[in-house]
């Protein structure tokens, strides 16, 4: 896969991309990752990429032009276009299903906004889709852009192990992940669940289903809602 990410602040991005599962993921050729900073397309002198909102109001809105050419720019560095995503407020909120469903396209490009929006020409005139990471204010899209590449780029075949992919398979049915424990067994007087210790493989998973189920219940029971588990 290839993501292209579009953002007024390459920098933010470095330190994310050097490590763990991203760094080999890059190092692997599972996915190419690359940084394009909006400012390199502004036409003027002063490099101005946000202006003033028609009809006023507070704060500054990102203009058109640079992002256009920015955009038109970056389009051409690989054959094929993929799926054009504006991280803003205003997006459908980012869920596992729409990680999955963005980990099987071929290219990304991703658009992280600064100021109080983007001109909405920009969103209209690229085809965006809008993504939000949730329903708090950050100052930029720049993290949401990383949530979503980290999300991503972990479901790309080969960036896991497969011990750790398997494992994934039971989260990805929407329930929270069952208590885990190691060494020691008692430790500050708390002790591992004896059946843990049982070696009786059945009886640990049934037990571990339950315990998933009951923390789903209790903590998050928005996600049975949505959850593909069976009404137990
Ligand atoms: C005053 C109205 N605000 C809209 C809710 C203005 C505003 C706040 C924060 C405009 C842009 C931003 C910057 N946020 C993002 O770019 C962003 C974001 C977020 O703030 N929360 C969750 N997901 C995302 S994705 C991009």
């Amino acid at each position: 896969m290839r993501i292209d990410i579009l953002t007024l602040f390459p920098e933010m991005f470095e330190s994310p991309l050097k490590y763990s599962i991203l760094k080999r993921a890059q190092d692997e050729g599972i996915v190419s990752i690359a940084i394009t900073n909006i400012r390199d397309f502004a036409a003027d002198k002063y490099r101005k990429v946000d202006d003033r909102p028609y009809g006023g109001g507070a704060g500054m809105v990102m203009m058109p032009a640079p992002l256009f050419d920015c955009f038109e720019h970056v389009e051409k560095l690989a054959p094929r276009r993929g799926r054009v995503i504006l991280l803003t407020p205003q997006g459908q909120p980012f869920r596992q299903a729409k990680a999955q469903e963005l980990a099987q396209e071929e290219r990304l490009i991703l658009i992280a906004g600064r100021y109080e929006g983007f001109d909405e020409r920009i969103r209209i005139g690229l085809g965006a889709e809008q993504i939000s990471i949730g329903d708090y204010i950050l100052n930029g899209g720049e993290l949401a852009a990383m949530v979503l590449l980290d999300a991503v780029v972990r479901l790309l075949p080969g960036a896991l192990g497969d011990e750790q992919s398997a494992q994934d398979d039971s989260f990805s049915e929407g329930l929270l992940e069952y208590p885990q424990y190691t060494r020691p067994e008692v430790f500050r007087g708390m002790r591992v669940p004896e059946i843990l210790l049982s070696g009786d493989h059945a009886k640990i998973a049934q037990w571990r289903r339950q315990q998933a189920l009951e923390r789903t219940q209790a903590w998050r029971p928005d996600l049975l809602e949505r959850s593909d588990a069976p009404d137990e």
